[in-house]
C-alpha cells in the first residue's frame, strides 16, 4: 500500500503528463481535488502526531490588526520594522540575520498595528524547509501581508508560491459557493449564474473525487478549477496584501515606476528603511488597510474624550462599541446621540444597529439601575 506521500506524488505526475486543454480540465481537476483530499488526510496525521498545533513562534495578536513582513533575506525587512516600530530586530548585511519572528508596534491615528518581522521565507518553505512551517504559520494569522521587495531585485514568484501553496490567498474573498451534505440523490451542482470558466461536470466530478456521496452545491460566482479546489480544501485563508518597495535611495530615476509596473495588482509605496524616505506614506498605506475607525466617546453630561479614540472596524455599529465598552452595556441601553459623519444632524439620536463614521463622537444613554 503506497504512503499517502507516494499517492500524491503519483496523482502530481499523472497532472503533469496530461496535456491542459479544455477536454482534459474535468480530469485535472478530479485529480487535483483527490490530492486536495490526501494532503488534508496527511495534515491531520501530522498534526495528531505532534499532538495538535505546529509548534515554532507563536506570537500573541496585540494591537488592532498584524501586519505580515513577507521577503527575501536581505532586501531590508529589519531596517524597515525598525523605522516603522523603533523594535530592535537585528539587521545585518548577510543573509538569514532574522532567526524568529520580531514583533513590533506601530502606532498611527491612535490604532496599534502589531509588525512582524519574519525569517528570510524562501523556496520550499511551504514543504517545511527552512523554518518554513512556522514562517508560514505565522505569515496566516495576519491581517495583511506586506510583500518588502529589494528595487534591485524585486521578483516575488518564488514567495508568491510558497504562500498560494499554503493555502493563502492574497486579494481575493472566499468564493461564494456552498456545499450542503444530503441524505441521498448523489451531487448536484446549482449555479445560479452562467459558469464560463468551469463545466458544472467538473464541479461534480471533482466534489465527488474529494469524497463526497449525496450533496447540493450551490455556486454563486463565476469561479474556476483552483477555486473550487479553495472551496473543498477549506482550509483557505484570505489576506489583504501591498507592497514595499525598499532601498529607493539608491536606485535610477524611472526605476521605481518600473517596478511599480510589474505588480499592478498590489498597492505599494517605494521606500528606503535606511534613511526614513516615504515611511510616512507606508504608514498611512497600512492604516487605510487595516479598516479601522476612530470613535470619540463622550460621556453623558460631559465632554467628549478627543485624546483618546477607541479604535473599531469599519462597518461596526453602536451595539459593537457598547459591546467593547462594557459587557452589560449592550442591555442596559436606551439610545445614543451621534456626531460627525454618520449623523443626519449633530447630535442625532440611533439605535444599536446605527453604523459609524471614522472620528464621529457617541454619546450612549443607558438605563438607570
Ligand atoms: N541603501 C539601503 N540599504 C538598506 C536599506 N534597507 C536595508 N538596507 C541594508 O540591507 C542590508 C539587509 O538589511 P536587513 O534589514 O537585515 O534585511 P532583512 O534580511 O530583509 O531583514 C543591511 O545592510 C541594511 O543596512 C535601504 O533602504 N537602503
Ligand atoms: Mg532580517
Amino acid at each position: 500500500m503506497a504512503t499517502i506521500e507516494e499517492q500524491i506524488q503519483e496523482l502530481e505526475t499523472e497532472i503533469s503528463n496530461t496535456k491542459k486543454n479544455k477536454a482534459t480540465e474535468g480530469h485535472i481537476g478530479k485529480l487535483k481535488a483527490r490530492i486536495a483530499k490526501l494532503s488534508a488526510e496527511e495534515e491531520k496525521r501530522r498534526t495528531a502526531s505532534k499532538g495538535g498545533n505546529v509548534k515554532g513562534f507563536y506570537i500573541k495578536k496585540a494591537g488592532n490588526a498584524t501586519v505580515a513582513l513577507i521577503g527575501f533575506p536581505s532586501v531590508g525587512k529589519s531596517t524597515l520594522l525598525n523605522q516603522l516600530t523603533g523594535a530592535k530586530s537585528a539587521v545585518g548585511a548577510y543573509h538569514f540575520t532574522t532567526l524568529d519572528v520580531v514583533p513590533g508596534v506601530l502606532e498611527y491615528n491612535h490604532a496599534k498595528i502589531q509588525i512582524l518581522d519574519m525569517p528570510g521565507l524562501i523556496k520550499d518553505a511551504s514543504r517545511g524547509k527552512g523554518r518554513g512551517r512556522e514562517v508560514i504559520a505565522a505569515a496566516r494569522s495576519a491581517d495583511i501581508i506586506l510583500f518588502v521587495v529589494d528595487i534591485f531585485n524585486p521578483d516575488l514568484s518564488v514567495l508568491k508560491r510558497e504562500l498560494y501553496n499554503s493555502a493563502i490567498r492574497l486579494n481575493q474573498y472566499a468564493p461564494d459557493v456552498n456545499i450542503t451534505v444530503a441524505q441521498q440523490g448523489g451531487i448536484l451542482v446549482k449555479p445560479t449564474l452562467n459558469l464560463t470558466k468551469i463545466s458544472e461536470q467538473t464541479i461534480r466530478d471533482m466534489v465527488e473525487a474529494y469524497g463526497y456521496i449525496n450533496a447540493t452545491v450551490v455556486v454563486r460566482e463565476d469561479i474556476d478549477v483552483e477555486q473550487m479546489l479553495d472551496v473543498l480544501a477549506g482550509n483557505r485563508v484570505y489576506i489583504k496584501a501591498v507592497m514595499a518597495i525598499n532601498k529607493c535611495d539608491l536606485a535610477h530615476p524611472g526605476q521605481l515606476e518600473k517596478v511599480e509596473g510589474m505588480y499592478p495588482q498590489y498597492e505599494s509605496v517605494g521606500v528606503s528603511a535606511a534613511t526614513g524616505y516615504h515611511i510616512d506614506d507606508l504608514k498611512e498605506l497600512l492604516y487605510e488597510q487595516i479598516d479601522m475607525i476612530r470613535i470619540y466617546l463622550k460621556p453623558q453630561g460631559q465632554e467628549a474624550d478627543m485624546k483618546e479614540p477607541l479604535i473599531v472596524k469599519r462597518g461596526n455599529t453602536v451595539g459593537d462599541v457598547c459591546e467593547l465598552i462594557h459587557r452589560d452595556f449592550r442591555n442596559a441601553f436606551r439610545y445614543a446621540m451621534v456626531w460627525g459623519t454618520s449623523a443626519k444632524f449633530p447630535g442625532q439620536t440611533v439605535g444599536m444597529d446605527h453604523v459609524l463614521d471614522d472620528e464621529d463622537v457617541v454619546c450612549i444613554i443607558v438605563k438607570r439601575t
